[in-house]
């Protein structure tokens, strides 16, 4: 019987079940010297992480060094395997018999690599599917330890953070620059488990109750015939939603204004939009907004600049976050909050602090910095972070807590419902973007897609067997330990209540907040949009809406409509604006933004100068002639062409002379090939175009060494607000900088308003 392997473990596991357990480390004593076979009392140390809590460790097959960057390889190891580690001797041809013959079935190569490439692609996110991420660093200012025990708020605590920004109608191969809100996901990976900051870069939602949520997306999404328009709010089943649906006037009025349009992520602020609970040592509860604050200002693009983008570089936003880093250019962000007693009621100066299309203006509550967001590192793989990172609202430390928000409840439920279908089973936590940084230690098993190979026989508690681990810790031992608030008493109804029901005094608050030019956009954005409607019942309760928030912003639209302006249903409301809701106004840093240097005439020495100084203000140069390559005996190096180069991608404009057809201050490719006209060298039509949208999107302008010749032939008048000419290069971008801080030139806009 001693040969038979499964006796042997039988033998074994009695012996476990009738005597002590590894605890007393004398398994097999009998039962009546080991009394104890309850669970052990006496907690003890966290198991370490597990070993797949660490990234896979890089096998190679030979262990010699190839002399590259390991972890900036594709694969590691000097020869290509199959999945299964069998070295291959052929990727580029299928088995045949003979050259010309019939591909085999038997090929199991060819059968595995194309079986895999079959399956790379998983569902895209039904929302927020196109996004961008990095990893970074959450500073903590220690601010926040009044009010929250959370550990990584505590003084000076450092926690890695990854987030991800996105828009959140498109597809995933859709373009940056759409007018939509924009996603802002953090996750924090805490001492005490993984908290995510699941929030948008508007602080208030289309909607008050989750349940509606299918249906919003449904109209935003592209009509279901044709599948058009992607990526896009402009169309009917969107705006006939809205008007129907008047909650959401005041998220439908922040992303017609500019913050619809960011000019980079960067560049945008961000809100956890519900209203949270935190609560601190002692158990007391405070109600909290978050908010993210860049330390680059909040910016937006122009309309017509962010539609001549998504031609030119659908990837706008992405390159532009991927590019700062990658240039050591850490975007940061400090994270606020505004505190609010927490109340019985839940409101604070009227404003109910449930209703998520609600924001309470800074001006009565200001945003307390409490950490800093560093984003520092780009993701090595795409689809490993970017699109395998699952964020959920219900991922909490002790110190936050939820409130009773109904849009919050419905979101708790689906953000891992969700990556059941996105990733493939309830795994998703093991993937390695998703680890939580704290041991793990529960009594989760087995499942689709399961790397972990779990020890011991006894995933339950109380138990007996594995020494009766895991112990459950209370507040005391760092447990997330609900709140125990009271709950409101009430029958079961299908009811929002009654402080849900005024949707328009603060989007009239949005629209008097704002500065005559950003009414001038919003008033294009409603204007375009329904434009494109084709139901005319559809315009005209749009702008039975505007007339609710404002007199002359319907007469406005209506104008641009040809239709007539219909009279309020609701008394205006009487609000005081916040001037914070405005993005003008102010000065901020110029750091990482983009310098067209357009070379025209002979200041090549010029030139170098500018590029030298744009760089030593932290800005980036991007030196633009007629054809690649060099320039003045390869001092300079070329990075745009007139061929590669669009205004859109610079934030000013710099001008060296007349980039003329035909001048020869340099080899143009170009302009050789083109019959070179007599007489003064007249503007190559590609800068023309350039100079004349740098012009209309308000950017500042500078030119030298003649350049002004050009703007004019650009129909640029050389006196406009934000036009600069200098005498030397360095002369005329110390002006253009100045500018700059402003982000525009916002006298250029018109406006009627
Ligand atoms: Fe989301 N949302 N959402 N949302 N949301 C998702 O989760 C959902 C809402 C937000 O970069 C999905 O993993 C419901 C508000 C961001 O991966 C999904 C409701 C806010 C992201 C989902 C809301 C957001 C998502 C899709 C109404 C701002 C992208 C894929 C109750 C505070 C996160 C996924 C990332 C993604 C559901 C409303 C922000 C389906 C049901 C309000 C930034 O679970």
């Amino acid at each position: 019987s001693e040969a038979n392997p499964l006796k042997r473990v039988a033998h074994k596991v009695s012996e476990t079940l009738s005597g002590g357990g590894p605890e007393d480390g004398v398994p097999g004593k009998p039962a009546a010297e080991s009394p104890s076979l309850a669970e052990p009392t006496a907690p003890r140390e966290p198991l370490p992480p597990k070993p797949d809590q660490s990234g896979p460790a890089t096998v190679s097959p030979t262990g010699q060094p190839t002399g590259a960057d390991q972890a900036r390889m594709a694969q590691s190891g000097a020869y290509l395997t199959t999945a299964q580690g069998t070295r291959v001797p052929d990727t580029d041809h299928s088995l045949k018999a003979g050259p010309r013959g019939p591909v085999l079935l038997q090929d199991h190569h060819l059968r595995e690599k194309i079986m895999h490439f079959d399956h790379e692609r998983i569902p895209e996110r039904v929302v927020h599917a196109r996004g961008a991420g990095a990893h970074g660093v959450f500073q903590s200012y220690g601010t926040a330890a009044s009010v929250t025990k959370a550990a990584f708020l505590a003084e000076d605590v450092e926690t890695p953070v990854f987030t991800r920004f996105s828009t959140v109608v498109g597809s995933r191969g859709s373009s940056d620059t759409v007018r939509d809100t924009r996603g802002f996901a953090t996750k924090f990976y805490t001492s005490e488990g993984v908290f995510d900051l699941v929030g948008n870069n508007i602080p208030v939602f289309f909607i008050q109750d989750a349940i509606k949520f299918p249906d919003v997306v449904h109209a935003a999404k592209p009509h279901p015939d044709r599948e058009i328009p992607q990526a896009q709010s402009a169309h009917d089943t969107f705006w006939d939603f809205v008007s129907l649906h008047t909650e959401a006037t005041h998220h439908t009025i922040f992303f017609m204004g500019d913050r619809g349009i960011p000019r980079s992520y960067r560049m945008m602020e961000g809100f956890g939009v519900h209203t949270f609970r935190l609560v601190n040592a002692a158990g007391e509860t405070t109600l909290v907004k978050f908010h993210w604050k860049p330390k680059l200002g909040v910016h937006s693009l122009v309309w017509d600049e962010a539609q001549l983008i998504n031609g030119v570089d659908p990837d706008f936003h992405r390159r532009d976050l991927a590019d700062a880093i990658e240039a050591g250019a850490y975007p940061q962000w400090e994270l606020g909050i505004q505190t609010f007693p927490d109340t019985e009621d839940q409101t604070f100066e009227g404003i109910d602090l449930l209703d998520p299309t609600n924001l309470v203006p800074e001006e009565l509550a200001p945003v307390q910095p409490v950490g800093l967001l560093t984003l520092n590192r780009n993701p090595s793989n795409f689809f490993a972070e970017t699109e395998q990172v699952a964020f959920h609202v219900g991922h909490l430390v002790p110190g936050i807590d939820v409130t009773d928000d109904p849009l919050l409840a419905g979101r708790l439920f689906s953000y891992l419902d969700t990556q059941i279908t996105r990733l493939g089973g309830p795994n998703f936590p093991q993937l390695p973007i998703n680890r939580p940084h704290a041991p793990v230690n529960d009594m989760q098993r087995d499942g689709m897609h399961q790397t972990a190979v779990h020890r011991g026989v006894a995933p339950y508690r109380p138990n007996s067997l594995d020494g009766g681990c895991p112990f459950t810790a209370g507040a005391d031992a760092g447990a997330f330990v609900e709140v125990p608030v009271r709950v409101p008493e009430g029958r079961k109804v299908r009811e929002a209540p009654e402080s849900f029901a005024d949707h328009f005094s603060q989007p009239r608050r949005f629209w008097l907040s704002m500065s005559p030019v950003e009414k001038e956009h919003i008033i294009g954005a409603y204007t375009f949009e329904l434009g494109k409607c084709y139901e005319q019942a559809v315009k005209e309760r749009t702008l039975q809406v505007l007339a609710n928030i404002d007199p002359e912003l319907c007469e406005q639209v209506a104008a641009g409509l040809g239709l007539p302006a219909p009279e309020p249903t609701v008394p205006l409301a009487d609000v005081e604006p916040s001037p914070a809701l405005s993005q003008i106004g102010g000065t901020w840093p110029t750091e990482g933004r983009m310098i067209g240097i357009v070379t025209g005439g002979d200041d090549l020495e010029g030139v170098a100068a500018v590029r030298e100084a744009v760089l030593n203000a932290g800005m980036v140069p991007l030196v633009v002639a007629p054809a690649g390559g060099t320039l003045g005996d390869g001092a300079l190096t070329v990075q745009r062409t007139f061929v590669t180069a669009r205004s859109v991608e610079f934030d000013a404009v710099l001008l060296a002379g007349v980039p003329g057809v035909g001048s020869d201050a340099y080899t143009a490719r170009d302009a050789k090939s083109d019959p070179v006209p007599s007489g003064p060298a007249t503007t190559d039509p590609r800068v023309a175009l350039l100079l004349s949208e740098a012009f209309r999107h308000g950017k500042a302008i500078g030119a030298w060494a003649g350049g002004d010749a050009a703007l004019q032939a650009a129909g640029v008048p050389a006196t406009a607000p934000g036009v600069v000419v200098a005498d030397s290069g360095t002369a005329a971008l110390e002006q253009v900088t100045r500018l700059l801080g402003t982000h525009r030139v916002w006298e250029r806009f018109s406006t009627q308003v």
